[in-house]
């Protein structure tokens, strides 16, 4: 006997921190703004780093599109580990497409992302009904789910001006509940006072660029300078020589800033 949506989203209602609060509530707890992106092509692999990282972290992005051995099964081993270790799946996914287009692409195919997803990225490009969409088919699953909606990007010559950043804010008020922040490279003002988490990728303090146009700035820029709440880490830590020690840098570096910006 399935419960019925309905009764999904009062199990919802009941038994979850709204997933906003929940990741501020992690941050503070695990002392970690750090969300690794682990942009790495085996599951496996993910699975093995995400038990020696976990600790440091509060959120675990992934691309499950460049996985080769991606399977529901691996996945919900993942989505296990996430919960003992307390952090947050998030799949960047990038949604771009109308809506009946990308609530298929969310909970169908290989990936049935909304099943194990606790976030994804949405671009707000096609206009607010994507997010119509995205959280309508949310609404099935029995736990919160949320988005960042796109509105900057780190990369050279990025089109996401003035204009669109102001528009991609305003669809985000309109669905607050559902998208929890932006990725962003600039803290981004709001007509409400939600507390919106700001993520900024391009993180490494090492590094200045990639040769494909990537930017980096340090965690202290990213998370003082620019507003972030969330500092997102690749290749900083996934290809240094110590991916844990590397991990536990990142979070020490991105906290403390976390810190002094909320005093
Ligand atoms: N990412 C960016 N910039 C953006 C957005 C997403 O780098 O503006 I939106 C993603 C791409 C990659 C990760 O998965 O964040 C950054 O990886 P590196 O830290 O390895 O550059």
């Amino acid at each position: 006997n399935q419960p019925n949506v309905d009764e999904k989203r009062t199990v919802v209602k009941s038994n979850y921190l709204p997933i906003r609060e929940h990741i501020r509530t992690i941050i503070e707890e695990k002392k970690s703004n750090l969300c690794l992106s682990a942009d790495l092509t085996n599951l496996d692999e993910i699975i093995e780093l995400s038990k020696q990282v976990g600790d440091y972290i509060c959120l675990l992005k992934i691309h499950c599109d460049i996985l080769n051995d991606f399977t529901m099964e691996k996945i919900r081993q993942l989505k296990t580990i996430s919960k003992e270790k307390n952090f947050l799946l998030f799949e960047d996914r990038k949604f771009a497409d109308i809506g009946n287009t990308v609530s298929l692409q969310y909970t169908k195919g290989l990936s049935q992302i909304c099943e194990w997803a606790d976030l994804v990225t949405v671009h707000a490009l096609p206009g607010d009904g994507i997010l119509k969409a995205l959280e309508e088919s949310s609404k099935e699953v029995g736990e919160p789910r949320g988005c960042f909606l796109l509105a900057q990007m780190s990369s050279k010559g990025a089109l996401t001006d003035e204009k669109y950043v102001k528009a991609t804010v305003q669809y985000a008020e309109k669905y607050q509940n559902f998208v929890i922040g932006f990725i962003a490279q600039s803290r981004l003002s709001t007509s409400s006072n939600i507390d919106y988490i700001h993520c900024t990728p391009g993180v490494h303090i090492n590094s200045s660029e990639d040769k494909f146009g990537q930017q980096y700035i340090s965690p202290a820029e990213a998370v003082l300078q620019r507003g972030a709440d969330v500092i997102i880490c690749g290749r900083a830590i996934l290809e240094s020589n110590d991916r844990v020690q590397t991990a536990k840098l990142y979070q020490t570096e991105g906290y403390k800033a976390y810190q002094q910006k909320r005093q």
